[in-house]
């Protein structure tokens, strides 16, 4: 069977609570990037879904009084919903319940039986309810779950286990020939250190009389299949793999992307490869870890119930701005703290000033001034061949950047083409060549603008399909696939694409796109606090010399573990690039759990003499916001060692 159709999959996500940002953030992205293939003229497939059995979603279901089926048939509507309201076009929803996928899970049971993959022990470990997974005494911090800091139990029981083990030395060596296989690059090392170290064996089942939720195993029916074997398979069952080990004809498998946040990633590149490994699949071409949404720090999550309700940035400021300032606000890959403000902020100068002031003036002038068609080209000056070079280095960036999953770079792009667009009117002044009666040049200058709106609309649908259909449909574009093909097309082969536009079509002017908000919508404004007391007076100037005196690095966080000696510390480890990953005391105990500070991107201040901060040697110090009380630390999307001016 061979890969034909562009393959891209979410988690499915537990149904023990209510879906937020972060899955919101995940689903975009994969939306997204589905759209833009399949605008491509792609034949791609986009499969997201719910996490259906195990002991979680059984305690949700128990402290609602409901049976578990009928607990998850009701949760399920609210994340279709959800997924409805963001305008998520996934092709199945995949239910791990779904009959289908019962029958492959026990289909690739059987046969890893048959195969003596699996085998039957007794086992004592410490559960945490929480991460569904058992640790060893010397993962647990402070006596808790490394993962969700959650209480755990010990527990000795008999149960079925996958020879994971087996499979190390060709799992790193996957890793190690396909570069590309975990993204983004960081990530890599990470899982290689694990792997490095040891790795044991999976337990797959539950004993029923403990836990009964879940898919019984076909070869011993006193137990379940373990919620985290039975959700992965459903990548498989998605792809249109069947119970008997055959692929259907559609051409799927291999996934081109796995979407997932960075707190699944070891399932992912460790139990869901060797898994593959074992059935005898081929792994997927890319398994791609993004960055968390943060609330003061701290990962937002469902049980920690720090968590921002897309719905109402949807209600509050439209489908297509919550969409743009998901995938535009931080790097794909990197965490990034949430703020009303800062979403307020993004609207206002991307969406109002640049994209939506632009459109209004194109289509405004033209009506005004050019009867409302579209005008013909004249003589280009230097002015135009700037602004067509421009168009053409955007579309080939949006490509190129989007084929690493940079969302946040290729709609900078656009942006970049919208602002160049915006200056192009100011430099230009078609209000002065109206006034002077110059309409062959007016025509030239306002075709141009048109043209620029016809580019961005078209590369940003992808991102924003609402809007930007409805830019293009007043440039008389009723077919926005066939719009982008052919901005891409004319970007390729060099033919401009500043000409796609059809001389004479009527224009429409309508309302603005993305009005401005000048203060915080209503919604929103109710849910937040009194604004923060005026900064302090400017600060002493220093000199330049002075200031680069200050060796700046980026740096990611290895480990983080309290200070033995001091409540308000912690001690950090963090790469920046050397040999050996520096040791950070700092004073963000108060700020940060240790474990929500594991991956994080930083900033070093890498030349500050060291220091011993209550017995703990500390050679470096992170830049963090806030004065006595730290608000958050500086973070930044560059590679650990880079230079920071
Ligand atoms: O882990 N920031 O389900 P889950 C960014 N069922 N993304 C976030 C996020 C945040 N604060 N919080 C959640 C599970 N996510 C398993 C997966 S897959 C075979 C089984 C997103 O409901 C992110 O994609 O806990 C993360 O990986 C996922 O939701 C976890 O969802």
């Amino acid at each position: 069977m061979s890969h034909t159709t562009f393959y891209v999959t979410t988690p499915i996500y537990y149904v023990n609570g209510d879906p937020h940002i972060g899955h919101a953030y995940t689903t975009t992205a994969a939306d997204a990037i589905t759209r833009f293939h399949r605008l491509a003229g792609r034949s791609a497939w986009f499969l997201t879904g719910t996490d259906e059995h195990g002991q979680k979603v059984l305690e949700a279901a128990r402290a609602r009084g409901l049976e578990p089926q009928a607990h998850c048939d009701a949760m399920v509507e609210r994340w279709k919903a959800m997924m409805a309201e963001l305008g998520i076009g996934y092709d199945r929803f995949m239910r791990t319940t779904d009959p289908d996928h019962v029958a492959v899970v026990q289909g690739a049971l059987s046969r890893l039986h048959a195969a003596g993959e699996l085998y039957r022990d007794t086992y004592t470990g410490w559960y945490s309810t929480a991460a569904e997974r058992f640790w060893t005494e010397k993962d647990l911090v402070d006596g808790k779950c490394p993962d969700t800091g959650q209480p755990v139990v010990e527990i000795t029981e008999t149960n079925w286990f996958f020879r994971m083990s087996a499979y190390r030395d060709r799992l790193i060596a996957h890793i190690e020939e396909h570069p590309g296989f975990i993204r983004p690059a960081s990530r890599r090392n990470e899982i290689l250190g694990f792997l490095r170290k040891e790795l044991g064996d999976l337990c797959i089942s539950r004993p029923k009389e403990r836990m009964s939720w879940g898919i019984e195993l076909p070869f011993d029916p006193d137990f379940v299949t373990y919620v985290w074997f039975d959700a992965l398979l459903n990548y498989l069952t998605g792809a249109g793999y069947r119970a008997d080990g055959n692929f259907d004809d559609s051409g799927r498998w291999p996934a081109d992307f796995q979407l997932l946040g960075k707190d699944i990633l070891t399932t992912h590149a460790v139990y869901w490869s060797t898994m593959l490994m074992a059935l005898g699949v081929e792994l997927p071409r890319a398994l791609f870890a993004h960055g968390w949404w943060t609330a003061d720090g701290v990962k937002m999550s469902k049980s920690l119930g720090n968590t921002i309700d897309t719905l109402l940035l949807k209600e509050a400021f439209g489908l297509d701005a919550t969409r743009y300032f998901l995938l535009r606000e931080i790097a794909f890959g990197a965490d990034g703290s949430f703020s009303y403000e800062a979403f307020l902020a993004r609207y206002n100068s991307d969406l109002a000033n640049d994209f939506g002031n632009l459109a209004h003036r194109g289509l405004s002038m033209t009506a005004k001034w050019l009867g409302g068609e579209v005008p013909p080209i004249g003589e280009l000056t230097d002015l135009e061949q700037r602004l067509r070079r421009d168009a053409t280095v955007a579309v080939r960036e949006v490509d190129l950047h989007l084929g690493e999953l940079a969302f946040q770079k290729a709609l900078e792009a656009v942006n970049a083409l919208v602002r160049a667009g915006n200056k192009y009117i100011d430099d230009t002044q078609p209000w002065a060549l109206a006034k002077a009666g110059d309409d062959a040049r007016l025509a030239t200058v306002m075709r141009h603008v048109l043209e620029v709106c016809n580019v961005a609309a078209a590369l940003l649908a992808f991102v924003m399909p609402e809007r930007c259909a409805t830019l293009l449909e007043r440039l008389g574009q009723d077919d926005v696939g066939a719009a982008f093909r052919d901005v891409r097309e004319r970007a390729r082969i060099d033919e401009l694409p500043l000409d796609a536009l059809r001389e004479g079509t009527p224009i429409e002017v309508g309302e603005p796109l993305f009005p401005r908000f000048r203060e915080m919508p209503g919604v929103i404004a109710e849910r937040l606090e009194p604004p923060a007391p005026p900064r302090p007076a400017a600060d002493p100037t220093i000199s330049w010399e002075d200031f680069a005196k200050v060796a700046l690095r980026a740096g990611t966080v290895v480990s983080a573990e309290p200070h033995p000696a001091a409540d308000r510390l912690l001690v950090l480890r963090v790469d920046i690039g050397e040999p050996r990953a520096r040791q950070i005391v700092a004073g963000i105990a108060d700020r940060f759990r240790p474990e929500a500070l594991v991956g994080r991107q930083v900033v070093v201040v890498a030349n500050l003499a060291p220091a011993e901060l209550r017995g703990v040697r500390s050679e470096g110090m992170l830049l963090a916001a806030g004065g006595k009380a730290v608000v958050d630390l500086v973070t930044v999307d560059a590679e650990p060692g880079e230079i920071i001016r």
